[in-house]
């Protein structure tokens, strides 16, 4: 799994309803039509829905990434992992312990974020299959972001792990992110540049 990992979150696409100024799923479609390589749905925070909106909207866009061959993933909530028939969950340092989500889900991909080196130092790496660093730099997309962590930090999550699969997240846009995979990084998870481009192709294909 891990192998065939690393190029599939090159480029990680992450979005909720509530990234969106119009249709999600058109959002999604163009942004695979761009060449994203995998999809985190990510219903929260502000003006997200919830309950059978929140599941109806997942099913759409998981049949989106279905039908292109894009890893879905569904962000925290274990109860849409069965019923969308997520490839994998990505959780916080404040969700379900990885170690429990690992017993629940033996087969599924599992992200964990990592913010600095106490939570890198804290967290049950061998259980997860790809870690996702962030904040690389200053967002106002997720309302409780942490204080960035810069590229040296990256580097080294890297040099600790150098076989786990690890994206950048927070912040990035199409100018900065060749610094996050020169500083080591499998891929850029990104939401703001793609869900507020007047030019998603353009976008995609200059991360
Ligand atoms: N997680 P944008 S930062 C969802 O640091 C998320 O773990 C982060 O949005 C973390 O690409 C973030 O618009 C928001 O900055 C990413």
């Amino acid at each position: 799994m891990s192998k065939d990992l690393y190029s599939k979150l090159r480029k990680y696409f992450v979005m909720g309803s509530q990234n969106c100024d119009r249709d999600s799923c058109e959002v999604l479609e163009e942004a695979v039509r761009a060449g994203i390589t995998a999809f985190q749905y990510r219903e929260k925070g502000q003006g997200s829905l919830e309950g059978a909106e929140k599941l109806a909207l997942g099913r759409k866009l998981r049949e989106i990434c279905r039908k292109h061959g894009i890893l879905f993933f569904v962000n925290d909530d274990v109860e849409l992992v069965d019923p969308l028939e997520a490839d994998g969950i990505h959780v916080g340092q404040d969700d379900l312990s990885a170690e429990e989500l690992r017993r629940r889900f033996p087969d599924r991909i599992i992200g964990l974020s990592i913010s600095n080196l106490a939570e890198l130092e804290r967290s049950p790496i061998e259980v997860v299959d790809y870690v996702g660093v962030g904040p690389m730099f200053a967002t106002t997309t997720k309302e409780d972001a942490k204080k960035p962590v810069d590229v040296h930090f990256l580097e080294k999550v890297k040099h600790v792990y150098p076989d786990l699969p690890t994206v950048g997240i927070g912040g990035i846009n199409e100018t900065n992110a060749a610094d996050v995979l020169e500083a080591g990084a499998d891929g850029v998870a990104v939401i703001s540049v793609i869900t507020k481009s007047d030019d998603i192709l353009r976008t995609v294909q200059n991360l």
